[in-house]
């Protein structure tokens, strides 16, 4: 009696460890597919000590919003891009390689029409007390698909992009996060 019951307990403890993990495979794979929020924590680099902050991608009608906001940094423009690899590993902020380029484009601002790396972001701007916000709705970061940006890492430079070729003059990096699916899709 006693065997028989351990025996039955078994077999539903290992039934309930299948089903639950083909339902969280399932669940994940959902929200890889259609993620609608997005989040990169940074954290900084040797150069950048005490730079710290986030930023959320959030699907809206016109496309993606970017809202980040950040601290510890010098004051005035850092360059702000997506890079192609979500790798924060190394000390100097290089593992996140270049720029986020899916279609091959040149580097460029964000803000005009022009050509643009798709991880082209523009710059954020340090206030005098090192703290910067950003906030704009860009239409064409997506958030699934073949072109998502999910995994990808996002780099804050040490000096201003000024949009010159090929990847904006910002220099060192200060602070590398890896974009993520949100809580609360
Ligand atoms: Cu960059
Ligand atoms: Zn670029």
């Amino acid at each position: 009696m006693r065997i028989r019951s351990l025996a039955l307990a078994t077999t539903v403890a290992g039934a309930l460890v299948a089903s639950t993990f083909s339902v969280s495979a399932q669940h994940a794979d959902t929200k890889m597919a259609d993620a609608t929020r997005a989040v990169c924590v940074f954290i900084p680099t040797k150069s950048g000590a005490g730079v710290s902050g986030h930023v959320t991608f959030t699907k809206v009608d016109k496309g993606t919003r970017v809202q980040a906001e950040i601290t510890g940094l010098a004051p005035g423009k850092h360059g702000f891009h997506i890079h192609e690899f979500g790798d924060a590993s190394s000390p100097d902020g290089k593992a996140a390689g270049g720029h986020f380029n899916p279609k091959g484009a040149t580097h460029g601002d964000p803000s005009k029409t022009a050509p643009r790396h798709l991880g082209d972001l523009g710059n954020i701007e340090a206030d005098a007390s090192g703290k910067a916000t950003y906030d704009m709705v860009d239409p064409d970061l997506p958030l699934s698909g073949p072109m998502s940006i999910l995994g990808h890492g996002v780099v804050i430079h040490e000096k201003a992009d000024d949009f010159g070729q090929p990847v904006g003059n910002a220099g060192g990096r200060v602070a590398v996060g890896v974009i993520g699916v949100a809580k609360g899709n």
